[in-house]
């Protein structure tokens, strides 16, 4: 082992993150208010872990004073969360603004400007609202990708000239991909066609938000916020490359090249075809992408995914989806997080930074979310019932250390951001995995205390110094 430090540059950011459905709770929701995510919730509550879900979440909508003060302690710069489109308005066609949801916001912004955190805003974390998914498809109709820019033409005006830095996405693939492609997840159903839909739409409604903010003229960036898997494949041979090019090609490249390049890559579209994946894109909005591309991208990295070429052929009469190009691989030996069952490999993050300088001419870009679940945290209280997380600083440290490694080899990271800022509700898992610097005490009237990594992250900022013990080859 031996010791390294590493400057942190005087620009890099060093933040947290969270959405608004995992934190803020339904206090004030009114009646046809619900997102996607309340809905499935009240549909199938039965598989939440232990019934936790986005109802009372952390109840930061009532407690945000309390927890930007803790922000402040933690020594955060930027704290990233989400508006809940569905929350947001109370008539989702006209425009009309809820003024009691908004309002919040407006002290939520106040507070943080007398904190001096930057807060960063994106305008769609799955908040989907549920009604749109019922009356229109959801992300499937064009006419919600209108909807969706005149609720974005409705934030700006109240908000751009206080926050200037802007996302229209947290992982725009999500959803579709669970509900649609795998059908994990509620309403459950299969159609890869229904899928890129989504996919297209998603990316149309970015190039659409950026024109808007553009065309308005306000002052700051407008970005979106991809989750790429950073893809290896299992062997050097031609046929597990291939997988890990066609993994990288349907669920990477799907979002991250219209975003930054203006345009979806060749390949995947003669796939598609081949395919028969029915999907609909017209010319003028091919040509709003090419004209639209954002400004930066945040891009959640945690793990690293690996692929080998797979080992059946693909029955014919099983609808297209894209694993009949790759299998999952496992890594004998690897590093595991076993809470999430996540592979644990810091590199991940220097790759991506080499290939944002590859494919993408350095675009502008920052780790947008990247952290560690984990159960049962309890067990790791002192004397004092502080929680002593060293796990996580050591995840953060290596990862950290990554990012800004890149960046002396000439990345442009912009910064580092933990996902999460305090423990929070995650789809499905709700409450169990704890990823906060900040510990949310279920059993004390969700009772906020800082963890050993918080205090740890105060003091890498204050220091503005990453040391972390580097692994040496044995002697
Ligand atoms: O909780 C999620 C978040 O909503 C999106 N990125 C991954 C996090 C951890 O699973």
């Amino acid at each position: 082992m031996s010791k390294v430090t590493v400057t942190l540059p005087d620009d890099f950011i060093l933040g947290a993150a969270a959405s608004a459905w995992q934190t803020e709770g339904w206090s004030g929701k009114k009646p046809g208010q619900d997102s996607y995510l309340d809905a499935w919730y009240q549909h199938d509550r039965h598989v939440w872990h232990k019934g936790y879900g986005p109802a009372v979440a952390t109840d930061f909508i009532n407690r945000f004073a309390e927890d930007v003060a803790l922000m402040k302690a933690a020594g955060l710069t930027h704290y990233r969360t989400s508006i809940n489109w569905a929350r947001f308005l109370t008539d989702y066609e006209s425009g009309a603004v809820d003024e009691e949801y908004a309002g919040y916001y407006d002290r939520l912004i106040a507070e943080m400007a007398r904190q001096g955190i930057e807060l960063m805003l994106c305008l769609e974390h799955y908040e989907l609202p549920a009604r749109l998914l019922e009356q229109y498809g959801g992300w499937a109709s064009k006419k919600v990708v209108e909807l969706f820019t005149l609720y974005a033409e409705r934030v700006f005006e109240r908000y751009a000239h206080k926050v200037t830095r802007w996302f229209v996405f947290n992982e725009p693939i999500v959803v579709q991909t669970r509900v649609y492609l795998d059908a994990l997840r509620w309403p459950y159903q299969q159609s890869t066609d229904t899928w890129m839909q989504w996919n297209h739409h998603k990316n149309l409604a970015t190039a659409k938000v950026v024109k808007l903010f553009r065309e308005k003229g306000y002052r700051g960036t407008v970005g979106t916020i991809l989750n790429p898997e950073v893809t290896y494949p299992r062997s050097t041979a031609p046929h597990d490359v291939r997988a890990a090019q066609m993994y990288d090609l349907f669920y990477n490249r799907v979002f991250l090249d219209p975003a930054i390049r203006g345009e979806y890559p060749a390949e995947l579209l003669a796939l598609l075809k081949k395919h028969q994946v029915r999907w609909q894109a017209t010319d003028d909005e091919l040509a709003l992408i090419a004209a639209h591309t954002v400004d930066e991208v945040g891009l959640n990295l945690y793990y690293p995914h690996r692929v080998k070429a797979p080992s059946h052929a693909w029955h014919a009469e099983t609808p297209f989806h894209p694993s009949c190009y790759y299998q999952h691989f496992d890594l004998p030996g690897r590093r595991m997080n076993p809470s999430r069952g996540w592979e644990i490999q810091p590199q991940i993050i220097y790759d991506m930074a080499m290939r944002m300088m590859r494919d993408y001419g350095n675009f502008p870009w920052f780790v947008a979310e990247n952290g560690m679940g984990v159960e049962d945290e309890a067990r790791f209280k002192n004397a004092d019932g502080q929680i002593q997380d060293d796990y996580r600083i050591e995840f953060i440290a290596g990862h950290l250390y990554q990012a800004l490694r890149a960046r002396l080899a000439g990345a442009n990271c912009k910064g580092y951001m933990l996902w999460a800022f305090t423990d929070n509700v995650s789809p499905m898992n709700a409450f169990k995995n704890r990823y906060g610097l900040i510990e949310i005490d279920l059993d004390n009237q969700r009772r906020r205390r800082m963890k050993k990594s918080a205090h740890w992250y105060r003091s890498l900022r204050d220091s503005g110094q990453l040391t972390i013990d580097i692994d040496d080859e044995p002697k």
